[in-house]
């Protein structure tokens, strides 16, 4: 199971935990697979057929193996959305996807090796590394990919006016 958490004030610990079951209504889903057979795994193809991931490739995020490291890991911790989903296998290492809850609550999803997660397209989120600052995924897109992160605020998005509309349809 993955594990997730409300983020609590600085300093005051972790919160109440988070269930997979309020991740889905938040419009995050989430699968657990053998990463050690990530090039030859039947499931993780029929996850990709049946949601259309077509595209996908490998980064690693490290000081030695990510050129600009420090800007990068900067701008995944600036609160963002984008208007695609952002899907990531983690093969390796691990990290920290916040999200925002539908109340504007930070969300702390603890994520490592064989975790499958998406975030959907408008719902704002960063990413940080855990302590050991290293992580390897795959990211995978429907169609071309497009990286671009809007900063928050970006309310006059239409991929966000979407996901606010989803959020609400789905309490
Ligand atoms: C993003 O847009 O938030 C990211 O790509 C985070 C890094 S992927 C582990
Ligand atoms: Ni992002």
């Amino acid at each position: 199971m993955v594990e997730a958490w409300y983020l609590l004030e600085e300093g005051e610990g972790p919160g109440p935990s988070v269930g997979l079951s309020a991740l889905r209504k938040l419009g995050v889903c989430y699968w657990k697979l053998d990463a050690d057979k990530y090039e030859n795994d039947p499931e993780l193809e029929r996850i990709r057929k049946e949601k259309n991931y077509g595209w996908m490739d490998i980064i690693t995020i490290s000081k030695e193996k990510l050129p600009n490291y420090e800007e990068k890991l900067k701008m995944f911790y600036e609160e963002h959305l984008h208007r695609d989903d952002e899907i990531r296998y983690v093969l390796d290492g691990g990290g920290y996807f916040d999200v925002r809850d539908g109340a504007d609550r930070w969300v702390r999803i603890a994520v490592g090796k064989g975790d499958l997660i998406t975030l959907p397209a408008g719902m704002y989120h960063r990413f940080a590394l855990d302590r050991r600052a290293y992580v390897k995924v795959m990211r995978l897109f429907v169609g071309e990919p497009v990286w671009t992160a809007y900063n928050r605020p970006a309310d006059h998005l239409e991929a966000r006016a979407q996901y606010v509309q989803f959020l609400a349809r789905s309490v």
